[in-house]
């Protein structure tokens, strides 16, 4: 049975109370104190260990302590520490303080050592409080009580990329085709209850990759249909998912269908796990009802599509290729994180609060770009206003300048007789 979860109860080792002794020998008469001090108590240590495959040993024995210091003794003799508590616990392991559900420590590589409970100090022995004016003490400090607590420990498997998909959808099948892991598969659903991990070997650019197949998940999962979706958790530290979705649409489901119920189910389980990159891998090609699905498939997905077939291994190399690209290849060829999710309804009355700021889905955009260029007319009846504003002022300046105009004029007819007048006169005078 594979046990990815567990309850314990830890608690490290009190120190050892510290000694009242005086030293007594033949001829050496009040030899002076020499109780010695406590040991330390043991700690609870955690380290992390690759040849650890689940925390099943803790399911059993739940409750663990370490062992306490001894007390001092004569002779200005300390007390032996207690033995360290060792938990070893496979790479991946998150130790969370249950009540809070604080993270207390995570291990995720070989060796990684933590001490989650330290071991309380020893007790000091009489020795250590003689002075000029006290020469025989007897005065000593216990030892310090070790510290406990009540933890969950949870495996979450580090593999570089995730199988995520329906029951039967082939993961296991895939797995076995690609990996040296031999996970069972069956064509009934629920073969797999429990996490495998394979290697994927590209021996000819010395890389590999890992990859995690889990039990399938279907629609209510979260509500604990099926298997439920706690074991999500393993690919929750995957860089890459892939879904494997069935193309056959066995058991009268369509492939689009188990594609969007996978989609909700991740969302439901975690929204940073339904942000992840992800490929969707097209599984039982050779079948004939597959070929056209794809099709139709391919028009509603976004998402990168590799058909591919575990029976006839159609597709097989090229799924290697695109995946080692995608998981280590340059940064421009890996896929993409998707747009984060906005149910419709949310989306709806966003955009009516923030109309710029939603994406609203391409026939709502229209207003949205209505409202842009509503924005962007506003402006006009300012200029207009400026323009309205001028008129005025140009009127009353045409009117100046019409009045100066006119005064000229009537000036020059006033001059006219004038002068009219005077050759008038001229002219008498001859
Ligand atoms: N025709 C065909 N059948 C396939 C293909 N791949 C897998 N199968 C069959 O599909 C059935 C289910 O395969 P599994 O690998 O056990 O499926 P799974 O996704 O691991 O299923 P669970 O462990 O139940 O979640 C088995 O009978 C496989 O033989 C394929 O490419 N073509
Ligand atoms: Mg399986």
């Amino acid at each position: 049975m594979f046990i990815d979860e567990a309850k314990v109860e830890l608690k490290s080792g009190d120190g050892g109370h510290g000694c009242v002794s005086f030293r007594r020998e033949k001829f050496i008469p009040k030899g002076g104190p020499d109780g010695g001090n406590g040991g330390k108590g043991g700690d609870v240590i955690l380290v992390c260990d690759r040849n650890e495959g689940d925390l099943q040993a803790y399911r059993w024995q739940p409750h663990r302590r370490a062992r306490n210091g001894a007390p001092g003794q004569g002779r200005q003799c300390a007390g032996p520490d207690g033995d360290d508590l060792i938990l070893p616990v496979p790479p991946g392991t998150q130790v969370l303080e249950e009540g809070s559900n604080r993270l207390v420590a995570e291990l995720t590589e070989h060796g990684e050592r933590v001490v989650l409970l330290a071991g309380g100090k020893g007790g000091l022995g009489n020795m250590n409080f003689k002075s000029s004016v006290n020469q025989a003490p007897r005065r000593t400090t216990p030892g310090y009580p070790g510290e406990e607590g009540k933890f969950r420990i949870v495996l979450k498997t580090i593999a570089d990329i995730g199988l995520v998909g329906y029951p039967n959808a082939g993961k296991s099948t895939l797995t076995n085709l690609l990996t040296a892991a031999r996970p069972k598969m069956a064509p009934y659903p629920f073969t797999t209850l429990h996490v495998n991990v394979g290697v994927i070997d590209y021996t000819d650019r010395f890389d590999r990759i890992v990859m995690a197949d889990i039990p399938g998940l279907i629609e209510g999962a979260h509500e604990n249909r099926g298997l439920g979706h706690q074991f999500l958790r393993h690919v929750e530290r995957c860089s890459l998912l892939v879904f494997i979705i069935d193309m056959a649409g066995s058991e009268n489901r369509e492939p689009w269908d188990d594609h969007r119920i996978l989609e909700r189910e991740l969302r439901l389980y975690s929204p940073i796990l339904a942000a992840k990159p992800r490929i969707i891998v097209a599984n039982k090609m050779d079948l004939p009802a597959a070929a056209a699905k794809l099709k139709k498939f391919q028009e509603r997905v976004k998402d990168m599509v590799i058909p591919i077939s575990c029976y006839s291994q159609e597709g097989i190399q090229e799924f290697r290729d695109k995946l080692w690209a995608a998981v280590k290849g340059p940064v421009e060829q890996r896929p993409k994180a998707p747009a984060p999710y906005v149910e419709p309804a949310v989306a709806k009355r966003l955009a009516k609060v923030h109309p710029a700021k939603v994406v609203a889905p391409k026939a709502k955009a229209a207003p949205v770009k209505k409202s842009a260029v509503k924005a962007k007319a506003k402006p006009a009846p300012a200029k207009q206003a400026k323009v309205v504003a001028k008129k005025p002022v140009a009127k009353k300046v045409a009117k100046v300048i019409a009045k100066k105009k006119t005064a000229k004029v009537v000036a020059k007819k006033k001059a006219a007789p004038v002068k009219k007048a005077a050759s008038k006169s001229k002219a008498k005078k001859k």
